[in-house]
């Protein structure tokens, strides 16, 4: 186990797409290891591999009250979404940044887990607005990229002070 550094805007590499696993070994389940132990320490309720300089399609996630429910996704794909909903965001690489963010409310994602194996989970809430937001960083998006010139400018001023 180990906890990875954790890239923070300005840094370029955050604008990375991630590509798809092909290898379901043992290097992918000591990353998904890492990277959650990364999220658990940090603390965050989920972490997409672009942020620890991996770009690859692999995200971890929490958002169990308890923290006791790591969930994994490779390869993820939301294949529905409807409805909308605002949440107040932040991001482990956008650090003392917070602005609400308009997403889909419901979605469903199919994902395969660390033996390759497809799953279909079906999320709303706070567990669809941090799918998107894990998504979204295997793209090169962070949530800034959401709002408005105005309040990205400003959300960068108030990071780089
Ligand atoms: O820890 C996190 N909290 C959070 C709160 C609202 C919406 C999204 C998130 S994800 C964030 C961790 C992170 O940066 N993941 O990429
Ligand atoms: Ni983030």
């Amino acid at each position: 186990m180990a906890i990875l550094d954790i890239l923070t805007l300005p840094d370029p590499k955050l604008k990375t797409k991630a590509q798809r696993v092909t290898d379901f070994d043992g290097s992918l389940a000591q990353l998904t290891e890492d990277m959650l132990e990364t999220m658990y320490a940090a603390p965050g309720i989920g972490l997409a591999a672009t942020q620890v300089d991996v770009h690859q399609k692999v995200v971890v996630m929490d958002v169990s009250e308890d923290s006791d429910t790591p969930m994994v996704f490779i390869n993820p794909e939301i294949i529905e979404a409807t409805g909308s909903q605002t949440y107040e965001e932040g991001c482990l690489s956008v650090p003392g940044i917070y602005a609400k963010v308009k997403r889909a409310e419901q979605l469903v994602m199919k994902y395969q887990d660390i033996a390759g194996e497809w799953h279909e989970l079906s999320a709303d809430g706070l567990l669809a607005v941090c799918i998107q937001h894990e998504l979204d960083h295997l793209q090169g998006i962070v949530f800034l990229d959401h709002l408005s010139t105005l309040k990205r400018k400003m959300a960068m001023k108030k990071l780089l002070a």
